[in-house]
């Protein structure tokens, strides 16, 4: 009953200023939408007065819980019930520390009403980012977005992306390169050590990996181009009732999905700007063709094949990348360029150093693993920085391709 009066008061409230700014106006037509409006407001009044009934409770929450809702709530939820935000479950283990301002619904909804959460004090009961995460549907009565302010990175850069800053908020590293990377005992690394898991939108924006001096760095144009950024890739929704798994697209957050056993790239959010993009068959990647052989193998391959490639370069399975023969090594002989092999095929060296350079391509390296694209996010600014990172621990590593 509270939250129906709550309605009613703020559809009186919502009326005021047209009231106003009509009421200093004064044209024939303004005094008529004058009088329609006061008896609207005095038709709110007399029903707040005299208490709500159950048909204005119901109509103020039919648009969302109605039979036919004007919002595909249900939809929503069934594509949200995939996805990372409602399946990682780090919402327990990621309270505290400030870790709560990204990882729970209840830090975010402060961190977005007061700028800060305090790193001390931890939420009781803590949950998963959720709808009322990211919208304010108890608040504004719709699905506008709780944020979708430009977000100031950590090394003071700024992501202005449209409704994609509601994604930068969370998804961005939380430490600043240069302050991050120093000479360090092989022993004080461990293998969480970097910019944490989330850097997409350093990445998507093209700063804050660690830069080389003398060199100049650009980036692909999706920064500028992409009205709203990472929600145009993300959310877009697939064509065609195979396509229409809740596992791809919209509110599962992802590009690949699941359908008839095999994993589906999602390309509706591509099509636009490259019209004949595909699924590289056998693949999980994108088709579209580098412009080189960044990896030097011989042939040019899909961007992503390219970039998992000069991953390679630092990290193989096949034992002999740039951070696997260091001395002491960083990984292990037979570890994967991959995001878990960041934990599974770390070394855990309990002697030697390793440079300022050596732990700058470190941070490079996972960088752009944690990043997870494979050069979709940014294919010139990751081509750049890990080419310039091989250079520095080889200098006969030729660079002559480098965008
Ligand atoms: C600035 C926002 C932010 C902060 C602060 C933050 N995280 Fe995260 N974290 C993320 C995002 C975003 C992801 C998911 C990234 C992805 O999947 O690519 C993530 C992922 C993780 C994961 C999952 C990694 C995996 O193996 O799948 C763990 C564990 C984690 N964070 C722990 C923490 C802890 C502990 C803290 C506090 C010390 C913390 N996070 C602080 C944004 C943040
Ligand atoms: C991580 C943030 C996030 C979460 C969590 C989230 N949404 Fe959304 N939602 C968005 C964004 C961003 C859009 C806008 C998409 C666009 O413009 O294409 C959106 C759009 C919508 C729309 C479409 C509104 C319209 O005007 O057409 C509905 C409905 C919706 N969300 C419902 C939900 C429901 C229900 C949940 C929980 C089950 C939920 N959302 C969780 C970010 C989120
Ligand atoms: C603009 C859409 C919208 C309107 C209008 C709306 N709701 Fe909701 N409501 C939601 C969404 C989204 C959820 C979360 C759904 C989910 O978790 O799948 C929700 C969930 C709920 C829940 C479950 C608890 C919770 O907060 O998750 C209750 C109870 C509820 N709404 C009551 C109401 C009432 C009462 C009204 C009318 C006064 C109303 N809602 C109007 C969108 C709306
Ligand atoms: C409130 C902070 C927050 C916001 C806002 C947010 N995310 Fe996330 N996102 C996370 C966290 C935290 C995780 C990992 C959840 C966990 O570990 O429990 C995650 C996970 C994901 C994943 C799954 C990664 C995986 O490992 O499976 C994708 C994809 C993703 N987010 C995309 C987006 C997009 C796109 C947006 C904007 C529409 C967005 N996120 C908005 C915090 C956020
Ligand atoms: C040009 C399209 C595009 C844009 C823009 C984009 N992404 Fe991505 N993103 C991708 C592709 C493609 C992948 C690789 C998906 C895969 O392999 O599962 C990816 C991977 C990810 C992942 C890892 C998902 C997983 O399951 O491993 C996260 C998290 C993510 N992006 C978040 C973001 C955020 C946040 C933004 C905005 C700052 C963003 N993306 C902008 C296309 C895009
Ligand atoms: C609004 C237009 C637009 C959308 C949407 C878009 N892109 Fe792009 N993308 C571009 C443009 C323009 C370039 C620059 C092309 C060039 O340099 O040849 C580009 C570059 C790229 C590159 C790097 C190419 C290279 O050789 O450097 C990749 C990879 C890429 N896009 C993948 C994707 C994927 C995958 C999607 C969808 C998930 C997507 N893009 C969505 C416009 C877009
Ligand atoms: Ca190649
Ligand atoms: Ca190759």
């Amino acid at each position: 009953m509270r939250k129906t009066v709550v309605v009613l008061l703020a559809a009186v409230l919502a009326l005021l200023p047209a009231l106003a700014a009509l009421a200093s106006g004064g044209s024939e037509g303004s005094k008529a939408e004058l009088a329609r409006l006061n008896s609207e407001v005095e038709g709110l009044k007399a029903k707040l007065a005299a208490g709500v009934s159950r048909g204005d409770f119901g109509a103020a929450c039919a648009d969302c819980h109605g039979p036919t809702p004007k919002y595909p709530l249900l939809g929503a939820r069934l594509g949200y019930d995939t996805s990372g935000h409602r399946n990682n479950d780090n919402s327990y283990y990621a309270n505290g520390q400030g870790c709560q301002k990204c990882h729970t619904n209840e830090g975010f909804i402060e961190f977005a009403a007061t700028g800060k959460v305090d790193p001390k004090s931890f939420v009781a009961y803590p949950s998963q980012p959720n709808c009322v995460t990211c919208h304010t549907q108890h608040e504004t009565w719709d699905f506008g977005l709780r944020t979708v302010k430009a977000v100031k990175l950590v090394n003071g850069a700024e992501f202005d992306i449209g409704k994609g800053n509601l994604c930068a908020a969370c998804h961005q590293a939380s430490g600043e390169a240069r302050a991050v990377v120093k000479a360090s005992p092989a022993a004080s690394i461990f293998p969480f050590w970097g910019a944490h898991h989330g850097p997409q939108s350093d990445v998507v924006n093209g700063t804050n990996a660690w830069e080389y001096r003398g060199q100049q760095y650009s980036s692909s144009p999706h920064k500028q181009i992409l009205k709203d950024g990472c929600v145009e890739c993300h959310m877009a929704l697939p064509e065609g009732r195979y396509g229409l798994n809740p596992e791809i697209g919209g509110h599962s957050f992802n590009i690949v999905g699941e359908v008839h056993e095999a994993g589906k790239v999602n390309t509706a959010g591509c099509l636009a700007c490259h019209k004949d993009i595909k699924q590289l068959p056998g693949t999980e990647l994108f088709d579209l063709k580098a412009k080189a052989d960044f990896d030097r193998d011989g042939r040019v391959e899909a961007v992503q094949v390219e970039v998992q490639g000069v991953l390679e370069l630092f990290v193989s399975p096949k034992g002999g990348g740039a951070l696997q023969t260091l001395n002491p090594p960083m990984f292990g002989p037979d570890a994967p360029a991959s995001f878990a092999g960041l934990s599974t095929g770390w070394a855990g060296s309990r002697n030697g150093q390793w440079s300022e350079l050596q732990m700058a391509a470190l941070y490079n390296y996972k960088l752009f693993v944690e990043d997870r694209s494979r050069g979709v996010h940014n294919a010139t600014y990751t081509i750049q920085v890990l080419y310039d990172a091989l250079k520095s621990l080889d200098p006969r590593f030729d660079d002559s391709l480098r965008p």
